[in-house]
């Protein structure tokens, strides 16, 4: 079949896309090419309002000068020695996890479903050589609903039939209970097979659930009491984006094994990291795990300028005051649009807003295609939900002035 013509220059590339790429997206018709702070634009030169954030990855903004430069020097020197070497960047950005967030030690690797791979793998080492679990038997408890990521052993405990139909066989030895349900997961943990609990402590994919108050804090005490690993996925929930460094800081509650990603590099090159202390870390033995760019020089330099910039841009604080506002204001617009907007909830700036479809059948997608011809980039999940997560360097007044363009679209809906 002839393809159309192409009209325009953005649809000559969203055609070679869709003929030369999978089609394992379905995105905004948007084609951008640059980005800067909150910024985007595409290539007709239009500006948008980012309100996706690359799903938490960009909480510094886009392109910070800080972690380029970090990167532009650091790529001139060296990027890559594998870890059959040592370099000169690895020990000090290790440090500098473990000093930030008060454990033993960081296992570096790349994407998050590798980090969370390897804190899966870590739990069960330690369920054998310190807890003691029978070869094979070791199981880990997980909660309904979750999204840790999608490699096969990762979508073999998911809940979500499109990230599980027809990728079978599944990896055994994962139990799902649900979310924020502190006794069902206190009969989970009493089988004496368990090592560990993966939990984020707010669910993004599943719409940005937050969890009652007191959950973490009792899923922490469970853990304890069973001798169980408590895993904190902190991949799109952490280093700033619910309004402190991380989610769990809400109820003090610490992760034995803590798993971060994303915003590790502030969206330049995927950087992840699994971090634990000495008991548990050491269980793994040289050769037992790796990764090729796990740990490489470039992603050190430039995941220790992202972490520098969260700190001394104060993006945690920032982002705790401003989800205030931000909340504040969708719920004005709820008040005033009850039969579309049927909740808004979140933290810092991690939020979301379920929309009612319309009578006509218009639903969160057409919010977001009319967001985006009002300059504004969001994503709808599952049907009726739109997630709201700029960069945590977003500023007042720019904040105001995307709520604006929410409001304006939704009065319009
Ligand atoms: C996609 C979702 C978000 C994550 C948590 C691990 C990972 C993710 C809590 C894996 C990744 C990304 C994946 C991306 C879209 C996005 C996403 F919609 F898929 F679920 F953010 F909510 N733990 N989330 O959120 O990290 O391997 O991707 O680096 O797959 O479509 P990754």
């Amino acid at each position: 079949m002839l393809a159309p013509t192409p009209t325009s220059h953005a649809e000559e590339l969203m055609q070679l896309e869709d003929q030369y790429g999978a089609h394992n997206y379905h995105p905004l018709p948007v084609v951008l090419s640059r980005g800067r702070g909150v910024h985007l634009w595409d290539v007709a030169g239009r500006q948008y309002f980012d309100f996706l954030s690359a799903y938490s990855a960009v909480n510094q903004g886009h392109c910070h000068p800080r972690i380029i430069g970090a990167l532009t020097e650091q790529a001139q020197k060296l990027t890559l020695t594998s870890r059959a070497f040592f370099n000169d960047r690895l020990g000090a950005a290790e440090k500098q996890l473990c000093e930030l967030f008060g454990y033993d030690k960081a296992l570096l690797m790349n994407s998050g479903a590798e980090a969370v791979e390897t804190a899966l793998k870590l739990a069960r080492k330690w369920g054998y050589q310190e807890k003691g679990i029978a070869p094979n038997m070791a199981r880990i408890v997980v909660a309904e609903h979750n999204f840790h990521g999608r490699t096969t052993g990762i979508i073999s405990f998911s809940t979500d039939p499109d990230s599980t139909g027809g990728f079978g066989p599944y990896v055994p030895g994962y139990q799902v209970v649900p979310y924020n349900d502190a006794a069902a997961l206190a009969e989970a943990l009493a089988d004496p097979h368990v090592c560990g609990f993966l939990i984020e402590p707010i669910q993004g994919e599943a719409g940005v659930v937050v969890p009652g108050e007191g959950y973490l804090t009792a899923a922490a005490e469970l853990c304890r009491e069973h001798n169980v690993l408590l895993i904190t996925d902190e991949i799109q929930t952490g280093l700033g984006r619910t309004g402190k460094l991380l989610a769990t800081d809400y109820e003090e509650v610490r992760g034995d094994i803590l798993i971060l990603g994303k915003a590790l590099s502030g969206g330049v090159l995927p950087v992840s990291a699994v971090l634990a202390d000495d008991a548990i870390m050491l269980t793994i033995k040289p050769g037992q795990h790796g990764s090729t760019f796990g740990g490489n020089p470039l992603a050190c330099a430039v995941m220790q300028a992202a972490l520098d910039v969260l700190l001394d841009e104060k993006l945690a604080d920032n982002a705790f005051r401003l989800g205030e506002i931000f909340r504040a204001r969708m719920r004005q617009l709820q008040a005033q649009r009850l039969e579309v907007v049927t909740l808004v909830r979140g933290r810092g700036l991690l939020n979301a807003v379920v929309i009612k479809p319309a009578a006509d059948g218009r639903t969160a997608w057409d919010v977001c295609v009319s967001l985006m011809e009002h300059g504004l980039l969001a994503k709808p999940t599952h049907g009726d939900i739109i997630r709201f997560a700029p960069p945590l360097v977003i500023t007042e007044e720019q904040l105001h002035a995307a709520c604006d363009v929410i409001e304006q679209v939704i009065l319009a809906f």
